[in-house]
């Protein structure tokens, strides 16, 4: 499998990838992205993620000393579903929602990972809470952070969002569906996986890995080894270790290249009326492949057919545990 191209099978999504590393070997004469810095500025007046700063839709935010969220002035889901009309061909449904923006701290020019243990504690706090109250009202609420511009993220401020919505997704009820026929499925993957050449971070309560199908060069998966259905189902010690787990690994990320490593980074926990057992895991589709600025473009063939990759996913854990 080190030389030869073959197809890795994604039990949770059930999607194929096809990898092909003998690849790895051609001239590369892509894109190169040019390096944009985020400005170094602790606190920026025209940043409208900043304590006391003014937002699009004239709120002046607080003072804020740890992590602050509020709702979206430009929310993709609004509380009020709107009618739809029925058509046999072009189906479509109503959906209702809520969308927050979480800052994690005040420190306009900080990354996640640079907020320490500390600090990634106090959003590992504030995701649960988040979630345990919105699942009160919503079936999904999908936490997620874009990181860097390469990701489409509108600003460097540290932060990340939330969208709670009536229905669940297409990606997660595939997931949901796999966790229905096949329950403790995560749980044996991560006994496989443990101790094993795709590990990145292994800790007593918790995995970071490559899986065996990631679709993305360096994606990720970080999950509990004990099957807690969501953050707020952790306990004290597994979230204090998760903290530990996710500022290693961010920091691992942003030295592979020596630059802030953009990401999408999301947690997937339960719906709110799922009846199997659900099994928490958090996941990282970062788009770089051989530098700070060389990205991986899921187009071509990955479009019209599936996700394609040249370097293994050992060869990725690999480096980020040396890195
Ligand atoms: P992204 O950087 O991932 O786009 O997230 C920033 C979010 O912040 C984005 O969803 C919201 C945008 O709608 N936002 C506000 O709610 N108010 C503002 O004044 C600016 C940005």
């Amino acid at each position: 499998m080190e030389a030869h191209p073959h197809r890795r099978f994604d039990p949770l999504y059930r999607e194929w990838v096809l990898v092909s590393p003998q690849r790895m070997a051609r001239p590369w004469q892509g894109a190169v992205e040019p390096v944009t810095l985020s400005p170094e500025y602790v606190w920026r007046e025209d940043c409208p993620l900043c304590p006391r700063a003014m937002r699009a839709n004239g709120e002046v935010n607080p003072d804020y000393q740890g992590p602050f969220v509020f709702p979206n002035d430009f929310p993709a889901l609004l509380p009020a579903p709107a009618e739809v009309a029925p058509h046999p061909l072009f189906q479509a449904e109503s959906v209702s929602g809520e969308c927050r923006v979480i800052c994690y701290a005040p420190e306009h020019n900080a990354s996640l990972g640079s907020l320490g243990v500390r600090g990634v504690s106090a959003a590992v706090d504030v995701w649960s809470e988040q979630y345990s109250e919105l699942i009160r009202r919503w079936e999904w609420v999908q936490i997620f952070e874009n990181r860097g511009e390469m990701m489409g993220c509108s600003n460097p401020h540290p932060h990340g969002q939330i969208w709670a919505q009536d229905r669940v997704p297409s990606r997660p009820a595939r997931l949901g569906e796999s966790y229905l026929e096949s329950p403790g499925l995560l749980s044996e993957i991560i006994s496989a996986e443990s101790g094993g050449e795709r590990v990145v971070i292994e800790t007593a309560d918790w995995l970071v890995w490559v899986p065996f199908w990631a679709a993305w060069p360096f994606e990720v998966m970080v999950a509990p080894k004990r099957p807690a259905p969501s953050l707020a189902g952790l306990a004290h010690h597994e979230r204090e270790e998760l903290a530990a787990v996710l500022v290693e690994l961010l920091r691992r990320y942003d030295r592979l290249f020596g630059a802030p490593f953009p990401y999408s980074f999301g947690w997937m926990n339960a719906p709110a009326s799922f009846t199997g057992s659900w099994h928490l895991f958090g996941q990282y589709f970062p788009p770089l492949l051989r530098s700070a600025t060389v990205r991986k473009h899921m187009v071509g063939y990955e479009l019209l057919c599936e996700a394609q990759r040249d370097l293994t996913p050992e060869s990725a854990a690999g480096r980020l545990r040396a890195g």
